[in-house]
């Protein structure tokens, strides 16, 4: 989509229309006092304090409708600059914007407003001639928003719009919103049944339900038999450490802000874990390694927990109870670039058996100016990173570069994917250490019988069950590969009672092949209940009458398929086995 921002025309459309929004609002409710309206990458909003009233979804219309009419008559733009001195004189009855004007420097002597017709507002411009070129504009919600984004001041509304150049653009862009909404995760994850959030339980910690579980399952199964093919070894480790712990590890001093707050029990005080680093590090620390063991692979399936900002959270793509799918290899420096470039052969492995097209490699770096964040060691990041940039180079890879982006023990590769709804998020990562291993003490015995340092690489090829899972129901917009689909097939008896007996057979066939299958015997209309089967997304509908019972056969359809086939039984659970096996996407 569009990044309204960017582009400097419709930068400056939007942000006429912000104004133009704030005329109509206050020729609607003549007690409005305005914050701010400035352009978004989604176009503008305005922040307004209508005291007791509310905006609500439902007003938008008429406001829309009150700007159309201020459009229609032409009104010029007209710019004016003011003294500090007149701008506060102008402004005497409006706190919010003497609070701007308050704050500008001193240095800025000339304060510019901004009229049409009978509106003036304060504002540094560029804006468009005349309010006649806003004509294609929609207004696209409500919400709150707190003044200066503080909870402890006042909530004030933000309506949210946008404006184009064109109907068209307009129209597309609307489309484009419509399609976003559909693919949201939220919503397919409510209609599909896949997971739940409830505030006993709280922010961020959705709740899996057995449609959801069955495909974090098959996720789980898909990765933990590729990790043990290429020699990764499977740990459980707890999801609590002890605050000493993370102290040892450096998350205590640069990760802390990401962290539940401590908890003691007894004479120990615990953290729930944000990362599972430091328990692997435990766990190669509990033997005596030599160089020939190396690369060592430790994976494990595990649970964290972050802090993240209550207006943050969203859904499963970020919570603060997550499930990574996370190693930790061990490796000799001479093995760093081969093992690296395994990864990323991993990762590209798996989003090509999802079909995954639509992401980009990020190459995250430290921003060396922030001390706070970032283990401080000059020479160590330099080295890192560069290694990083070759095996990149070596791999042919196309990448972008992003400074502030690294882990505070090392730089990372990562995978990052954009969501239907919302800025980009980090999928996968792979990120290079040199620092935890040392943090540890941890020692291998090298080629010339010496102690050395192993380098750590911490890689999750989902990123989190979570994350991905949010990914892949916006990817697929809940249609789920077949071996993915809760429900493989759903077998429906032509008439509910007398052909129940067969269905129920076939079924029960089904299930002995370890095919998910369900009978739909309710008594509703042959024609409804194989619409049904279309909006639920189910790969395959079967349709079972008088000739599949008596011939012994199965008459399916597949998603989003009009055309109806007839195989043997035998020849079906062939078939379907077959694609389960090679994960064929029978959905187009
Ligand atoms: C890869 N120590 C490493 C690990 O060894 C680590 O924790 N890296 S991380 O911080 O980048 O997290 C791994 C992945 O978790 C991210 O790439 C991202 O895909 C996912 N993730 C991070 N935060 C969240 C969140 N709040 N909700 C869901 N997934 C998240
Ligand atoms: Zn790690």
């Amino acid at each position: 989509m569009m990044n309204i921002k960017e582009d400097e025309r419709l930068n400056k459309l939007n942000h006429s229309c912000a104004h133009l929004l704030a005329q109509a609002v206050k020729r609607l409710y003549p007690q409005a006092k305005f914050w701010v309206g400035p352009v978004i990458e989604e176009g503008f909003y305005y922040d307004i304090d209508i005291n007791e009233d509310v905006i609500k979804e439902e007003d938008l219309e008429k406001i829309e409708r009150e700007m159309k009419k201020i459009s229609k008559d032409g009104k010029r733009i007209v710019r004016h600059e003011l003294t500090k001195e007149e701008a506060l004189e102008q402004f005497k009855d409006d706190p919010y914007k003497r609070d701007l004007i308050e704050r500008m420097n001193e240095e800025e002597t000339v304060i510019s407003c901004y009229s049409q017709g009978e509106f003036t507002d304060l504002c540094r411009g560029p804006h468009v001639e005349t309010v006649k070129e806003l004509k294609h504009f929609k207004l696209l919600k409500v919400s709150g928003a707190y003044w200066k984004g503080d909870s402890k001041n006042k909530m004030l509304q933000r309506v949210y719009g946008i404006c184009f150049e064109t109907e068209e653009d307009l129209k597309k862009h609307l489309e484009a919103l419509e399609d976003a909404k559909e693919r949201d995760h939220r919503k397919i994850g409510k209609e599909m049944n896949l997971f739940m959030t409830h505030e006993l339980v709280g922010a961020g910690m959705p709740l899996w339900l057995p449609n959801g579980a069955l495909i974090r399952k098959q996720l789980e199964n898909y990765i933990y038999e590729k990790e043990q093919k290429l020699g990764y070894q499977h740990v459980y480790t707890p999801c609590v450490g002890t605050v000493d712990l993370y102290k040892t590890s450096g998350h205590w001093d640069h990760y802390q802000e990401n962290m539940f707050p401590s908890m003691k029990v007894e004479e120990e005080e615990f953290v729930l874990r944000p990362m599972n680093c430091p328990h692997h590090m435990l766990v190669f620390k509990n033997a005596l390694h030599s160089y020939r063991d190396l690369p060592i692979r430790i994976g494990e399936f595990a649970t964290d927990f972050r802090y993240e900002a209550s207006g943050a959270v969203k859904g499963l793509e970020r919570v603060r109870c997550m499930c990574q799918n996370d190693a930790h290899l061990f490796v000799t420096p001479e093995q760093i670039k081969e093992e690296f470039k395994k990864v990323v052969s991993l990762i590209l492995d798996v989003y090509k058996d999802f079909g995954f097209q639509n992401y980009k490699f990020r190459l995250s770096l430290r921003d060396p100016e922030d001390k706070e964040k970032y283990f401080d060691d000059d020479a160590m990041w330099n080295m890192a990173e560069d290694k990083l940039r070759e095996v990149l180079n070596e791999l042919e890879i196309d990448y972008f570069e992003a400074i502030g982006e690294a882990a505070f023990y090392g730089p990372k590769l990562d995978v990052e994917v954009k969501p239907a709804v919302g800025p980009e998020v980090t999928l996968s990562t792979c990120q290079l250490d040199f620092l935890l291993p040392r943090k540890f003490d941890l020692s291998y015995i090298n080629n010339k019988g010496e102690k050395q340092v192993p380098v750590v690489l911490h890689r999750a090829i989902y990123g989190t069950f979570d994350r991905f899972t949010a990914f892949l129901m916006e990817e697929t917009k809940g249609a789920f590969p077949l071996w993915l689909a809760p429900t493989q097939v759903n077998i429906i008896p032509v008439n509910h009672e007398y052909h129940f007996t067969y269905a129920k057979e076939i079924e029960s066939l089904l299930k002995a092949h370890g095919i998910r299958a369900e009978v739909d015997d309710r008594d509703e209309k042959l024609s409804y209940r194989m619409r049904e089967s279309q909006t639920r997304k189910i790969p395959y509908t079967l349709i079972l009458g008088d000739k599949e019972r008596e011939e012994k056969t199965i008459s399916y359809r597949l998603f989003g398929h009009t055309e109806t086939k007839n195989l043997e039984q035998e020849k079906f659970i062939e078939l379907i086995e077959m694609q389960i096996q090679n994960k064929t996407n029978v959905i187009e």
